[in-house]
């Protein structure tokens, strides 16, 4: 059994592109260049209390099309009732040094703002206010200690075992989400000077991230 991760705009793939082409709740049109993340802790859970850890920090790279499958293992045969992972890196795993080589080693965070590494390095290109076509960078991370990390968790019904096919299932990403429900971020208000030093900003990040993530129907791919 594998996760595989579905980035997505609304309800088309994502494309990677420097033509901005996407529009979000604040009717920005824009372009996702980059996508940088963690996930942390993906932990499976069965009725019966068991569970199993698939990884305590996974990275992905959408335009490198690093990470894009997380695999299960023969030990994940089973019966699952639950999935839950932290979007961005939970305290224990954001560490100072945590990671030594990269592209992980790449994601850190600035010790002047609190250490460890970004949970998110999202980079594109909109159409300001003014009619420029700029860049803009989220970035996000554990701005001087704050809690800006998502737990996530999925309830599902996974037997896998004793079929031929491999079982997939799709972990889906939707990039309008992050501009908005509960906040709408408006990318004119933060492209020039980026958010990572900007707690209000952060904040309105996480709090978007809740449903950014959302888990599909468990496929059968015939081996
Ligand atoms: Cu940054």
């Amino acid at each position: 059994m594998l996760l595989r991760l579905d980035h997505m705009v609304g309800d088309e793939a994502l494309t990677i592109a420097t033509q901005p082409q996407y529009t979000n709740a604040a009717g920005n049109t824009y372009a996702v260049e980059h996508l940088r993340y963690f996930l942390s802790d993906i932990v499976l859970h069965s009725a019966d209390q068991q569970s199993l850890t698939l990884a305590d920090t996974h990275y992905v790279d959408v335009e490198e099309g690093i990470g894009l499958e997380i695999p299960v293992g023969e030990e994940g045969e089973g019966s699952w009732t639950q999935l839950s992972f932290v979007f961005g890196l939970s305290p224990q795993h954001n560490t100072d040094g945590a990671f030594e080589s990269n592209p992980e080693a790449l994601m850190v965070w600035p010790e002047l703002m609190g250490g460890g590494y970004h949970f998110m390095k999202f980079e594109g290109r909109f159409i300001n206010d003014d009619n420029d076509n700029v860049g803009f960078a989220l970035h996000a991370g554990a701005l001087n200690g704050g809690e800006y990390h998502s737990p996530m968790s999925y309830d599902l019904v996974i037997e896998s075992g004793s079929t031929e096919a491999v079982m997939l299932l799709p972990i889906i990403i939707d990039i309008d989400r992050f501009f908005e429900e509960p906040n709408e971020l408006d990318l004119n208000d933060y492209y020039l000077t980026g958010i990572m030093n900007d707690p209000v900003a952060q904040l309105i990040l996480h709090e978007n991230c809740h449903d950014v993530f959302s888990v599909g129907s468990i496929e059968e791919v015939p081996q």
